[in-house]
């Protein structure tokens, strides 16, 4: 075994490091193209990997990781090193070596997986022999992070079979903070060629110790001569987010990083996997982050509570599979809920949107609020699709909006609004009364619509739409009626409207064309028998004719309303699918209205003169 070199090689660190300490791994061969017969690996390797082929008596600055991005990490020899391939993997070696000889390495390229490259493997450092020790830095390490150092060593002829890799806690190389032996050489005596050609050593969750530097040290187990001929440094990334199964959030060891619970905090649910787990939580529980990334449906309860809160915007992030929160949730920070197209989010426990806050629906995917949805003052909360809540309170001067398209539905068992209930160009369902009138009045469902559209720009608290058609304009507005009223058959049944089961007592309300009186997204002679019918009687509400909401129905309901729309309205409103996978189904009695027609022009022409 020929020594070509001894020389030493650390400098004083720059510390001037580009970059982040990142590097996932780095990949270390010992024998370079300009060390004594020893040769480079070509980057990329076959496996795609991009190395660090070094010499000795230089200091490398900002080492490339396998992606071949900089990183800050540093390497030296801090003692003499000799360099060489003779009598390594490859065996019998020339100056500088033959590409036949490279190609004739031996080495099991599987079993060394990562290291398992000719190139790497051939050629070698080693220790001087006479009991003196070979010793480099890796340095500008990342205190935060703990390390993987695996070694290759390999020599045909080596007098120590084995050789000692350590770690040292300075660079005195007086506390040995982890160590352990390799066979360089193949201990089967059977084995012809008596390399090892299979086998690495690791060691494991090694820290950066004194000035965020990896001391290194290796030599032969009988203090005689120690091989290194390549190395992989690999980043330990620590497991993030819950690790457990079902189980309790509380509990530490279901964190693969620590149980998120304060302001800001990130809980993360990235699991590979495709279960059905219960995280519980007994007790009240913060984060600034949800996020859920996996195929697992999660199911998010317990006796406790959530609440969503961060120094800046809070996020619930739904990117994979059937999530649901099942807890008492308050937002007390602006959030915003993304829910990729392929996941669904239900929120199954009461929801309260703090003074003040915002929340928000980004995605093609679906939120289901399925419990109470409670907006304090000046809060606000966005709708991004259907939802049946069993009860929806809006404080005074809060606000919730059902997002404009898709002609959705909000259907709310219970309905208080103080503040104001955008629904833009979609339907309310709700058993709360249409209301009745009192003076130029309404109660109920109709006096919350009369209030928030005010004089006709809709700039009052109640039940609104912020739809530019209908602001100052009757051409399109806010129609409200009793359902029986619309469809008779409901009275003592069910029937179906916009895809959503209804009973004759429950109030619907639908943004259409003025003078929609009976709530199908268009003006007909249907809606002319409406008005006629309820100006002969006396009656009031909008399903009668009041369709410009000052409690009466007579001629301004049709000069103004339905004779100036039935001539312009466009295509039938609200006639796009609803309520996801549920088609709206067309009601009877179109044709039969089409036959009045002209009859019922003439009543109108008669009771407008
Ligand atoms: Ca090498
Ligand atoms: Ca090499
Ligand atoms: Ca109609
Ligand atoms: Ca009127």
């Amino acid at each position: 075994m020929k020594v070509a070199a001894l020389m030493t090689g650390v400098g004083s660190a720059g510390l001037a490091g580009s970059g982040a300490a990142r590097a996932s791994t780095v990949l270390f061969d010992f024998g370079n193209n300009d060390s004594f017969r020893g040769a480079s690996v070509v980057n990329p390797d076959q496996n795609g990997n991009y190395w660090n082929s070094v010499r000795t008596g230089l200091f490398y600055q900002n080492l490339i990781d396998t992606t071949n991005t900089p990183t800050t990490i540093d390497f030296g020899f801090s003692t003499p090193v000799g360099t060489d391939s003779y009598n390594g993997p490859a065996g019998v070696t020339s100056i500088p070596p033959t590409p036949a000889e490279i190609a004739a390495t031996d080495i099991d390229a599987a079993a060394l997986g990562i290291l398992g490259v000719k190139a790497a493997c051939f050629d070698y450092v080693n220790s001087p022999g006479g009991a003196i020790h070979c010793r480099f830095e890796i340095q500008q390490l990342d205190p935060a992070k703990k390390y993987n150092l695996t070694f290759f060593g390999s020599h045909k002829y080596s007098t120590d079979p084995a050789t000692v890799y350590s770690i040292y806690s300075d660079n005195t190389y007086s506390t040995l903070v982890a160590s352990g032996s390799l066979n360089v050489v193949n201990p089967d005596p059977n084995q012809a060629d008596k390399h090892n050609r299979d086998t690495t050593l690791t060691l494991s969750n090694i820290s950066p110790q004194t000035s965020n530097i990896l001391y290194v040290d290796f030599i032969g187990n009988d203090d005689d001569t120690g091989y290194l001929n390549c190395l992989a440094l690999s980043e330990v990334v620590a497991a993030q987010g819950w690790i457990g199964t079902s189980g309790d959030w509380n509990t530490s060891s279901n964190w693969g990083d620590g149980i998120p619970n304060a302001i800001g905090a990130t809980a993360l649910f990235a699991k590979a996997g495709n279960a059905n787990e219960t995280v519980t939580s007994d007790t009240a529980i913060t984060v600034g982050t949800l996020r859920f990334n996996s195929l697992n449906n999660y199911t998010i309860a317990g006796a406790g509570s959530l609440t969503m809160q961060s120094s800046g915007a809070a996020l619930i992030d739904v990117l994979q599979g059937n999530q649901k929160v099942n807890l008492p949730t308050t937002f007390a920070s602006n959030t915003n809920i993304n829910v990729a197209g392929v996941a669904t989010l239900r929120m199954s426990d009461p929801v309260t949107v703090n003074s003040g806050v915002s929340v928000t629906q980004a995605g093609a995917g679906t939120v289901s609020y399925e419990s109470t949805v409670t907006v304090l003052s000046n809060g606000s909360i966005a709708f991004g699709n259907s939802n049946h809540v069993a009860g929806l309170t809006v404080n005074a001067t809060a606000t919730a909006t059902l997002n404009a398209g898709n002609n959705k539905t909000l259907r709310a068992d219970a309905l208080s609004v103080l503040g104001r209930l955008d629904l833009k160009d979609n339907r309310l369902i709700t058993p709360v009364g249409v209301g009745t009138i009192t003076g130029s009045g309404y109660t109920g469902i109709t006096g919350l619509i009369q209030s928030g559209r005010s004089t006709g720009n809709w700039s009052g608290n109640g039940i609104v739409t912020s739809q530019s058609s209908a602001n100052g304009s009757t051409y399109t507005t806010l129609g409200v009626a009793r359902a029986s009223e619309v469809r008779p058959s409901t009275a003592t049944a069910t029937a179906i409207w916009n895809g959503q089961t209804i009973t004759g007592t429950d109030t619907l309300v639908m943004y259409t064309y003025g003078g929609d009186a009976t709530l199908d997204g268009k003006i007909n002679v249907d809606d002319y028998i409406k008005i006629d019918s309820g100006i002969s009687a006396g009656l009031t509400g909008w399903s009668n004719g009041d369709f410009n909401y000052d409690g009466k129905v007579n001629i301004d309901d049709y000069t103004t309303v339905i004779d100036a729309n039935i001539g312009n309205q466009g295509t039938p409103l609200g006639t796009t699918s609803g309520f996801s996978g549920v088609t709206a189904i067309p009601e009877p009695g179109t044709a039969l209205g089409l036959c009045l027609a002209s009859a019922v022009s003439l009543v109108r022409r008669r009771r407008t003169r």
